[in-house]
């Protein structure tokens, strides 16, 4: 029989209410997930949310950390191939140079399902869905609200720009995003825009840099609340005040960041949630079992300022 025709058999067996769509391998789903890595805070409730759903789900995780290599990911994915998983999901680190391998997923009729960041490529036939943000308008929002915050303002504002790591959707569409917005007013003006790899401590180098080369900064926007906590250590070594002498904008929310917005060291963030985990695994579910799902699911956010951020903190769950 081949593996359509079982593909098949086992969404009928679904159907009829008989089983839980596990596929080749026995009763229970088995899921390789390959992660980016652990270069932020966002990332680890991340992690911690897809662990935590599989088990809740019943599902059994096969979980890999890339340590933010692309080369570790296709190792993964090939050897969950190799292990023939019954899903692969995974959240690339870059949006470029998947189709190769994903193609092997194709071929070995293992469905795959793109967590968080997307791929470049237009094969959509490579994946049943890609759940996650959309990172070109999070990048609007975060423009919006310095539009708004110098309304009325003549004078040039100065913009530093800390990027997340190169060739990943949430630099690349976080940045157009932004950009798209301010590009209507030309007083706002990026002096300076540089990668600090969505890490806490490449925000705080990029950022030191920066300082020296542009004593004039006036705004800072960090691609991820990690980078900017970095940034913002690197603002007071150089006797300067974070939120005052410099506005900075974030993306993410994860609770180091909103903890620095309520003190008033950050001035506004864009959400951007890591809890992906239960809706994953209904999609695993879905896929498994050969039901539709939506190409396209997206994660359900909001924006904080330092007062809405004072009243969130008490409940956030990460
Ligand atoms: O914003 C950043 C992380 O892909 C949405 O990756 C994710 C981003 C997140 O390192 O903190």
């Amino acid at each position: 029989m081949t593996v359509a025709a079982l593909g098949g058999l086992v969404a009928a067996s679904a159907l009829a209410g008989c089983g839980d769509g596990g596929g080749g391998s026995g009763d229970s789903l088995t899921l390789g997930f390959s992660q980016v890595g652990a270069e932020s805070g966002w990332r680890t409730a991340n992690t911690k949310s897809i662990q935590e759903s599989a088990k809740q789900a019943g599902i059994d995780l096969k979980f890999s950390d890339a340590q933010g290599k692309q080369e570790n990911q296709i190792k993964a994915i090939r050897s969950f191939i190799t292990q023939r998983v019954d899903v692969i999901a995974f959240s690339p680190v870059v949006e470029s140079g998947w189709e190769t391998v994903l193609k092997e997923a194709k071929d070995a009729d293992i469905p795959v399902i793109l967590t968080d960041r997307a791929i470049d490529s237009p094969d959509k036939s490579l994946y049943k869905t890609f759940i996650g943000s959309d990172f070109v308008l999070e990048g609007k929002k975060a423009g919006e609200w310095l539009v708004k915050e110098y309304e009325g303002q003549d004078d040039p504002v100065n913009i530093a720009e800390l990027q997340g790591t190169p060739g990943a959707a949430p630099a690349n569409d976080r940045k157009a995003g932004f950009a798209d917005v301010i590009k209507a007013e030309p007083k706002f003006k990026v002096i300076a825009s540089q990668t600090g790899d969505f890490t806490r401590t490449g925000g705080k180098q990029v950022m030191e840099t920066f300082l020296k080369a542009h004593p004039d900064i006036d705004v800072l926007y960090a691609h991820n609340d990690d980078m900017g906590l970095g940034a913002i250590e690197a603002i007071e070594a150089a006797g300067k005040k974070p939120g005052t002498d410099i506005k900075i904008i974030t993306v993410d929310a994860v609770h180091d960041g909103m903890q620095a917005l309520a003190d008033g060291k950050i001035n506004y963030i864009v959400e951007c949630s890591p809890l992906l985990g239960p809706q994953l695994m209904d999609l695993a579910k879905k896929v498994n079992a050969g039901e539709e799902v939506p190409q396209r699911v997206l994660t359900e956010e909001t924006t904080f300022t330092q007062d809405q951020a004072q009243e969130a903190l008490p409940d956030r769950k990460y």
